[in-house]
C-alpha cells in the first residue's frame, strides 16, 4: 500500500533499524522502545489489522510469531520471559494500519496491560 509506513520501511523508502528478515517477515526496532528490546515483526505482505487476517494468511501470521521466538531465544529472554502483542484499531491503541507483533522484553512487564 503506498502510504503505509510500515510497507515503505519494507520496500527500503524509510529507514529503519532491521534486526531480522527473511521472504515472509521483516524486524526493527520501534523507534520508541517501551522496554530494552521492543522488536516489530511484520509480514511483507500488507494487512492492515487482525480484522483483515484471512485464512490464506495463517502461515504468515503463524510465522511471525515463531521469527519473534527465535530473537528472543538469540537475546537470551526465553527463560525471564517476553511480550508479543498485536494492537488491534482504536481501543488498543493501533497507530500503524500494517499489522505488526511487539516482542517486549528485558523488564518485568505489568498485566493488565492498561
Ligand atoms: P501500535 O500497536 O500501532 O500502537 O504500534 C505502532 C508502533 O510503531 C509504536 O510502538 C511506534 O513506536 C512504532 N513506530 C516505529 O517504530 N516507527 C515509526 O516510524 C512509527 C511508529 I510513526
Amino acid at each position: 500500500m503506498s502510504d503505509c509506513l510500515f510497507c515503505k520501511i519494507r520496500d527500503g523508502q524509510i529507514p529503519a533499524k532491521v534486526v531480522y528478515q527473511d521472504d515472509t517477515c521483516l524486524a526493527f526496532e520501534d523507534i520508541n522502545p517501551q522496554a530494552p528490546t521492543h522488536v516489530l515483526f511484520i509480514p511483507r505482505k500488507h494487512i492492515a489489522t487482525v480484522n483483515d487476517v484471512t485464512a490464506a494468511d495463517e502461515a504468515t501470521v503463524g510465522h511471525l510469531f515463531t521469527a519473534a521466538a527465535k530473537l528472543a531465544q538469540q537475546r537470551g529472554h526465553d527463560s525471564n520471559g517476553y511480550r508479543v502483542v498485536m494492537n488491534t484499531n482504536r481501543d488498543a491503541g493501533q497507530t500503524v494500519f500494517h499489522i505488526h507483533l511487539h516482542l517486549l522484553a528485558g523488564r518485568p512487564l505489568m498485566w493488565p496491560p492498561g
